[in-house]
């Protein structure tokens, strides 16, 4: 069965599935929702009228939600590197971590733009200042269980990373990840040379004027 995925080049949770597809060379088509290719749009709410992004489609079935792509995809078109672990319980840290990126770091900075988009000075102030107390949250609390891993659940690059890559690399935007958490920056830059999500960097760097509170000059 061919695999066709729905996304767009610049979104955080597009490039998380893009992340586990790169890392296991598995082929699939990219179907842009763009406004060049409105067709896409169409199929795309076909299958999700719930209207959020990705989604992939595996022949006539149709998975949403990142991680159940994921794990979707470890289950039906498994590759040389496994995303999540055979051990249950080690499995669990990993859904865990996956569940931490998604919820406590890429939550606050969709809040964020989100209010940017508004065009409402004071609710994107409103929104950047929330996202600000969040991420220091959650940039501490990440920095205490880095210490040994190289990784996010240890040596293995697991689903867990798939959700931290783009979380941290917006986050860091949006609030940036200061001198206070060296382990975070550390792990950060190392998401950031990791061949699948470098290549997902890359695949959105012309989009980056899109990003409503402004795109720094780097990464
Ligand atoms: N929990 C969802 C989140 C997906 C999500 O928020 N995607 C964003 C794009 S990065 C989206 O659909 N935005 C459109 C909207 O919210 O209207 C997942 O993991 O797939």
């Amino acid at each position: 069965m061919s695999l066709a995925l729905y996304g767009h080049p610049f979104s955080s949770y597009t490039q998380k599935v893009l992340i586990a597809l790169y890392e296991n060379d598995t082929p699939f088509q990219f179907r842009n929702l763009g406004p060049d290719t409105p067709e896409h749009a169409a199929e795309w709410l076909r299958h999700w009228p719930l209207g959020k992004f990705p989604l992939l489609l595996d022949g006539e079935r149709a998975v949403v939600e990142t991680s159940i792509i994921i794990e979707y995809l470890q289950l039906q078109h498994a590759g040389p590197v496994s995303l999540l672990p055979a051990d249950a319980m080690q499995a669990l840290d990993v859904r865990f971590m996956d569940r931490f990126f998604d919820l406590h770091v890429m939550s606050p900075v969709q809040h964020a733009v989100a209010m940017a988009l508004t065009g409402d000075p004071g609710k994107a102030e409103d929104g950047r200042a929330q996202a600000r107390q969040k991420l220091e949250l959650a940039y501490a609390w990440l920095e205490t269980q880095l210490p040994d891993r190289y990784w996010a659940c240890g040596a293995q690059f697991s689903l867990a990373d798939c959700a931290a890559a783009p979380s941290l690399f917006y986050a860091d935007w949006t609030h940036p990840i200061s001198d206070a958490h060296p382990l975070l920056r550390g792990y950060r830059a190392r998401l950031l040379a990791r061949p699948s999500f470098a290549r997902a960097v890359d695949e959105a760097r012309p989009y980056r004027v899109l990003f409503p509170l402004g795109a720094p000059d780097r990464d």
